[in-house]
């Protein structure tokens, strides 16, 4: 965490994501906070300084003393001063046009907690509570793209799970960029067998280029097909960080001096709102609504099991999820939690999203088993996920049998929920 430190933010990782990216950078704080509650604070001022008029706050926020070349897509592929005027984007600061989910909240209160009078003094709470506001209006109005109340992902990208076999069908509907239309800078650090296929980057190119093309504008579902793109994913990950940060900025609004109550109200509808459309009781999961193709897409993906986290979960819920999570899908013979179903076709222990084991997905099952009263199985779960870091050297990912490291060494939230995990 030192060596990715630049002074205002974390980078991922040196080699492979030289830049800031916005869900790394609140599971940072929620580490940094430990070891330096005036570097957190920071590090989610540094990421808000980028918010866009609109609310969203950028998936990656580009460092301008960083080459052109060492990551793909450039500032010069989002044009976000140009291309997002319209929707607000800052004018001296470089960023993609995408979201990431909605941690920021949460960290925040988490943040405030570890050293309450610094956080004071700086006003911090203050400072960010009306852009964190904003965010999550954002989210959702702009991207209620289904009309029920959740907020949508537009791109693998924005729901952070990349290539998750869960985007495999909607992600088949769209045309891949020719390949000799870009080139991938992630090859130069990490290896092809770990990484999204070549058909996936054509297709997230495609994706991306068209919302640059389209003024960053979030079209409504309703508005008919094609309005906003031809990917729009309800995702149970996203819209339960969502719900989590909404109660987080609750709990900041009563340190404000003002009321959480109507906030508080909007989480737990939320709740309900996300089982209405997302649960599977059959599968005893949550699964993502495809709203351009229709219907739930049949994929058990890790995302499906993170709305544990919510603690006005009912309680048939919560026990299905538990079970799932210690099942075959997810628990048979494994070490750490998989990115995705050990039975499904797509399963992958070495394909980045499509099976190995990821720590912030881990660190936020652990919290959903002890928000639960799960506290045998958090700890076992605790255990082997700090054994594991360790043993990887903070690998970004590991296969989730054997925890052999894959993808970037020394990654930043490893380390950062490793330190969370440890206090
Ligand atoms: C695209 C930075 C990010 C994470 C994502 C992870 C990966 C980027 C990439 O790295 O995505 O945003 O280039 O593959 O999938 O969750 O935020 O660590």
């Amino acid at each position: 965490m030192e060596d990715n430190w630049t002074g205002t933010s974390t980078v991922p990782s040196r080699g492979l994501y030289p830049h800031q990216w916005s869900w790394d950078s609140a599971f940072i704080a929620i580490g940094l906070r430990h070891l330096s509650p005036l570097r957190a604070q920071t590090e989610l001022e540094t990421l808000l300084g980028a918010q866009w008029g609109d609310g969203r706050i950028p998936h990656i926020v580009f460092n301008p003393s960083v080459p052109l070349d060492a990551y793909f897509p450039s500032p010069d592929f989002w044009r976000s001063s140009t291309a997002g005027r319209a929707a607000g984007a800052p004018r001296t600061v470089q960023t993609s046009g995408t979201v990431q989910p909605p941690v920021h909240a949460l960290a925040a209160w988490l943040v405030h907690r570890a050293d309450p009078g610094l956080s004071r003094a700086r006003g911090f709470l203050a400072g960010v509570y009306p852009r964190l506001a904003a965010w999550h209006r954002y989210l959702l109005h702009r991207r209620d793209l289904g009309g029920a109340g959740l907020a949508s992902v537009v791109h693998p990208w924005e729901q952070g799970m990349d290539n998750s076999p869960c985007w495999d069908a909607p992600l088949a509907r769209v045309a891949p960029a020719p390949a000799r239309s870009f080139r991938r800078a992630d090859l130069d650090h990490g290896a092809p067998e770990d990484r999204p296929t070549d058909l996936d980057y054509g297709r997230y190119v495609r994706l991306a280029t068209d919302y640059r093309d389209g003024g960053y504008r979030d079209g409504g579902y309703r508005d008919g097909p094609g309005a906003g793109g031809a990917f729009a994913v309800e995702d149970p990950a996203f819209n339960a960080l969502l719900i989590a940060s909404e109660h987080a900025l609750a709990d900041i609004a009563g340190e404000l001096g003002a009321t959480g109550t109507a906030r508080r109200a909007r989480a737990e509808r939320l709740t309900g709102v996300l089982i209405e459309r997302l649960w599977d009781p059959a599968r005893g999961m949550f699964f993502c609504r495809d709203l351009r193709g229709g219907g739930l897409v049949p994929e058990r993906g890790v995302s499906g099991l993170v709305p544990l986290l919510l603690p006005t979960l009912p309680g048939e819920v919560a026990g299905a999820l538990v079970r799932t999570l210690s099942g075959p899908h997810f628990g048979d013979g494994t070490r750490l939690v998989p990115s995705y179903d050990l039975r499904g076709e797509a399963f992958d222990p070495h394909r980045y999203w499509r099976g190995p084991a990821w720590f912030n997905t881990g660190w936020l099952l652990e919290r959903g088993l002890r928000v639960h009263g799960e506290r045998e199985r958090a700890g076992a779960l605790r255990e082997a996920m700090l054994d594991t870091a360790d043993a990887s050297g903070f690998a970004e990912y590991v296969d989730p049998y054997t925890g052999e490291a894959c993808g970037a060494a020394g990654f930043s939230w490893t380390a950062a929920l490793t330190l969370d995990l440890l206090e």
